[in-house]
């Protein structure tokens, strides 16, 4: 539990910082939102990795205050890069939302003060949620989603095609938006069956009348390739890797 005990402190005592990666429009290469990833330097200096103290917080319950923290500093700086713009800087912020988080807090309520607190309109807002939560509690996520909608939010499913989810939900619930796991995409363009994949995930979210972005885009011959395909939006090495605000905020001023 040591590290449980470093995370509580560092939640605690405000040492979490968010680095935020755009996702872009295939065809332009303009920004169009970021997804805020949350980092966590060690107290020893080490930077942990989400794929390590995330699960730790989610079985500490630690999840709770963290989401909370990213719920509201994501809209705090996404206000922060209004204001330099002077007015909407064009862009969405995209929080991600655990499961565990979803059974155990009020997101509905900590998202619409966050966005009261922020002065932005909730179309500003974009939340991933995976296919883990579907299957650990279906109604009160489905619940969730409506009323995260009723406030203006975006809801995108992260990671699709990696859960365990049967795709009878897809339809039934409010998903504007596919993540086309970086695990299909990366390396797609030297494997059939990924590409295959790919083409079957695209042709679902078009029928269903949903936008998608694909994770994992690191060469200009892949992004030509989705957008070829279909594919609205890119995440991924090619556009950036995750930066701090301040450098994020120039990728919107200066676009690439
Ligand atoms: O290594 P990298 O930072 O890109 O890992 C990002 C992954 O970590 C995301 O895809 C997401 O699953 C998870 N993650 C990052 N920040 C958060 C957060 O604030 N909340 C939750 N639930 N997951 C996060
Ligand atoms: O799939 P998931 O969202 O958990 O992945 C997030 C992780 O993937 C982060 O660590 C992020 O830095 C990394 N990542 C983001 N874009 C790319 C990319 O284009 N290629 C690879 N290999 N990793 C990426
Ligand atoms: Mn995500
Ligand atoms: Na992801």
């Amino acid at each position: 539990f040591a590290m449980e005990t470093r995370l509580r402190r560092a939640v605690e005592n405000g040492q979490l910082r968010h680095e935020y990666q755009p996702i872009c429009d295939l065809g332009t290469g303009r920004v169009v939102a970021f997804e805020a990833l949350a980092r966590w330097r060690d107290e020893d200096g080490r930077d942990v990795p989400p794929s390590e103290f995330i699960p730790v917080a989610e079985e500490s319950g630690l999840i709770v205050p963290l989401g909370r923290w990213a719920i509201e500093e994501a809209t705090r700086t996404l206000a922060e890069w209004d204001r330099d713009a002077n007015g909407d800087c064009g862009v969405q912020v995209a929080v991600n939302l655990s499961p565990i988080q979803l059974a155990r807090d009020h997101v509905v309520g900590v998202v619409e003060r966050a966005l009261e607190a922020s002065c932005l309109p909730g179309r500003r807002l974009k939340l991933e949620l995976t296919e883990s939560a579907l299957v650990a509690d279906p109604d009160r996520t489905a619940g969730t989603m409506r009323a995260l909608k009723d406030l203006g939010a975006t809801i995108a499913m992260d990671d699709f095609g990696t859960g365990y989810s049967n795709l009878a939900y897809l339809q039934r619930l409010p998903i504007d938006i596919l993540k086309i796991d970086r695990s299909f995409v990366t390396g797609m363009l030297a494997d059939r069956d990924k590409v295959a994949i790919v083409r079957a995930v695209l042709g679902l979210a078009q029928a269903l009348g949903m936008r998608t972005v694909a994770e994992g885009v690191e060469t200009p011959e892949l992004a030509q390739t989705l957008a070829a395909l279909g594919c609205a939006m890119g995440q991924g090495f090619l556009y950036s890797r995750p930066v701090p605000a301040e450098m994020a905020y120039r990728l919107i001023a200066s676009p690439t």
